[in-house]
């Protein structure tokens, strides 16, 4: 080694530090410490660019010792794609849609529980009003009955004048006090019939005919009938011109022209 290298490790070495030597340079700026005055003389004495790449500003700073870091170079050039990653966590939920159509209604909730009760007041208010009515009701139905030409049967409440008409005369006469033909509609009924006509032993007519369709009776309202008691052999249609019911003593009926005259009883 020449003397005057060995002098420069002897003296970087008596301040903790090592110059670079001219072929070290391009290492990495971290290995380029501070370099001592005589040092910098001597590399510039020997190679000005060396010295101040050593020394940038050797002429004066290089007393002071510090050689600063050289400037970053220019990036490299990109490598190459990495691997394909791992799937990432699912992403935040998007924003809400538009609000859908109504849907259809729900069944029924449970029953609720019992309420409770009403104000004793008010319910001692209606009983007494019920219990008016209920003797005012008893009062006409005596007064009423008294006459014997009304009979209450089930929901059904049976009248006659004991007058007699046809069936076009009968169905007027009733219609015209807001009620209509008797029209029996089960065997309580039929009977409470049957009992006005024996009592004035005369056949009434029903509010019952085949009129519109030969062999479909019905009644006032089109309905067709839902009860019947019809005589053996009836209705019959007898010659061709019985359209009309009427009821014998005994409770049956039989089909009966129309323009015979019977006893009218109006139902309400
Ligand atoms: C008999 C039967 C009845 C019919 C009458 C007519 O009693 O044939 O069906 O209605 O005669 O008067
Ligand atoms: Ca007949």
């Amino acid at each position: 080694m020449p003397e005057e290298e060995e002098e420069d490790d002897k003296e970087d070495e008596t301040r903790g530090h090592r110059c670079k030597k001219k072929e070290d340079v391009g290492v990495a700026k971290d290995d380029i410490g501070p370099c001592t005055l005589a040092q910098c003389a001597r590399y510039e004495s020997k190679n000005v660019s060396f010295a101040k790449q050593i020394c940038p500003d050797s002429k004066s700073a290089c007393a002071k010792l510090t050689c600063p870091p050289g400037k970053d170079g220019l990036p490299g050039v990109n490598g190459l794609n990495g691997e394909k990653g791992d799937r990432g966590a699912p992403g935040l939920p998007g924003i809400a849609g538009p609000t859908g159509p109504q849907g259809e209604r729900g069944p029924a909730g449970p029953r609720g529980e019992k309420g409770e009760s009403g104000n004793p007041v008010e319910i001692t208010s209606l009983n007494r009003r019920l219990g008016t009515l209920e003797s005012k009701l008893e009062q006409y139905a005596k007064a009423l009955t008294f006459f014997k030409d009304i009979t209450i049967a089930g929901d059904k409440i049976y009248v006659t004048k004991g007058a007699q008409g046809n069936y076009k005369d009968g169905k007027a006469e009733c219609t015209n006090g807001r009620g209509q033909l008797a029209t029996p509609q089960n065997a309580l009924e039929n009977k409470a019939v049957q009992e006005i006509a024996a009592q004035y032993k005369v056949f009434p007519f029903l509010g019952i005919t085949d009129i519109d369709t030969e062999g479909t009776f019905r009644y006032p309202d089109g309905k067709t009938i839902s009860y019947s008691n019809w005589a053996k052999g009836e209705p019959n249609n007898d010659k061709g011109v019985e359209d009309c019911v009427e009821m014998y003593f005994d409770g049956y009926w039989n089909d009966k022209n129309c323009d015979e005259k019977r006893l009218i009883i109006c139902e309400y």
